[in-house]
């Protein structure tokens, strides 16, 4: 088949900042022969996050998986997490990797995050931990979760990984909870290649995480601790940055693509894009659509057919991926939001990559498929 467009377009095409700058921050890397080890670059994105964000600590670490397991080790959690069902798959995995049982809770239809009114019919004796998602980086019900959390005793953290650069009000995310892990993905708003960050105000659970990220060394031959190797290291760091710097402009740009998905595909009633009018402010990383399941995968295969790689995130929803789906204490769950979303769901492209007119013409390629796609199209 001709394909529509000249080039590919990716969900999560990296936001490349200026070459030079990166070329010269790797330069310095070299020139200091300190390569890791919390050296001078990892220290200076950790202190530069800490202002951007107004939190004050930030631990830099070489992702986010890791990151939330070594935050869930640090806060000694154990038994059973609560986390949303729709979510991707390290949420849940960075809790069983660890023998801890995920437990999964249904989301709002409105903004598929958890629902907190969902939340205390799961609670057990064996639960340690409310683990919140703020999704494609929309703030979390932030009162309730902690009101919930502090009337039973339990942790409440973040897997942030979506969210930064957003804010709840006019509170940047990462100051929420015992803590927030973000991830710096290639794939992200922000990035440094791989890494991640773990932020708190609490100075005792940053001391121990900075001890566990380095094996729990408090000198050159003492542990205090158990650890494990979580550190980022300074490439990546330098990378970050320079990233940094463009971060403001790469989210105005976003949320320009962003408003020309809403302005262009407003014609069509069965194919409806989140619109992120939350109190606060979105980074707009994720453009976010959803379409009647009966379409939705004939959709995406005939997008990629023309070199448009739209992606299902987070079908089929993480109790429907092993291992859980199979072990017995997940079955028979009610988790009927979920399914319906992660059933009808679509992202598309945005980042630099993206151009107001190539968004026109993804329009044009749409209309395309409803005309050649057989069934009657109705609206969700
Ligand atoms: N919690 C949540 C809620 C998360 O969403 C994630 C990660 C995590 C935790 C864990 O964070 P990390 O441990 O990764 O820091 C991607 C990302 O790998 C993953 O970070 C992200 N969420 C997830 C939503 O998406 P895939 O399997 O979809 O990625 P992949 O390899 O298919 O790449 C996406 C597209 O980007 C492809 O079309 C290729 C393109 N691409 C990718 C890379 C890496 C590029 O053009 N350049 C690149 O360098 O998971």
């Amino acid at each position: 088949m001709m394909s529509f467009f000249e080039k590919t377009f990716h969900v999560g095409r990296p936001n490349i900042p200026n070459k030079e700058k990166v070329l010269s921050k790797f330069s310095e890397v070299l020139n200091n022969k300190w390569l890791s080890n919390s050296g001078p670059m990892v220290q200076e994105l950790e202190h530069q996050i800490q202002q951007y964000l107004g939190v004050k600590h930030c631990i830099c670490v070489c992702n986010a998986t890791i990151g939330l397991e070594l935050l869930q080790r640090a806060l000694d959690l154990k038994g059973e997490v609560i986390i949303p069902a729709f979510t991707f798959i390290a949420t849940a995995h960075s809790l069983r990797w660890q023998r801890i049982d995920p437990v999964f809770c249904d989301v709002r239809l409105e903004d598929h995050l958890i629902d907190p009114t969902k939340i205390e019919s799961l609670i057990t004796p064996r639960t340690s931990a409310i683990m919140a998602v703020p999704i494609w980086g929309q703030p979390c019900d932030y009162s309730a979760l902690q009101e919930i959390a502090d009337k039973h005793g339990l942790k409440l953290i973040f897997d942030s990984a979506h969210a930064f650069g957003c804010k709840s009000g006019d509170q940047y995310l990462g100051r929420f909870g015992d803590a927030e892990v973000f991830s710096f993905h290639a794939t992200k708003v922000f990035s440094t290649g791989e890494g991640g960050a773990i932020t708190t105000n609490s100075d005792e659970l940053a001391k121990k995480l900075r001890l566990m990220r380095n094996f729990g060394f408090t000198s050159y031959d003492k542990t205090n601790h158990i650890g494990t190797n979580a550190k980022m290291s300074e490439f990546a760091a330098a990378y970050g940055l320079v990233h940094l710097d463009e971060l403001d402009s790469i989210i105005e740009h976003n949320k320009k693509i962003h408003q020309a998905y809403l302005d262009e595909f407003n014609e069509f009633e069965e194919l409806s894009f989140m619109d992120y009018k939350f109190l606060g402010k979105s980074n707009y990383q994720y453009v976010v659509a959803l379409l009647a399941s009966e379409i939705r995968d004939s959709l995406v295969d005939y997008f990629h057919a023309h070199g448009i790689l739209l992606r299902r995130y987070f079908y089929p929803g993480c109790h429907r991926m092993e291992p859980y789906t199979s072990h017995e204490s997940y079955q028979g769950l009610n988790l009927s939001i979920t399914e319906k979303i992660s059933s009808e769901i679509v992202i598309f492209p945005t980042g630099r990559q993206m151009k107001q007119p190539i968004v026109q013409q993804l329009k044009i390629l749409y209309k395309n498929f409803k005309n050649s796609f057989p069934l009657n199209i109705k609206s969700r």
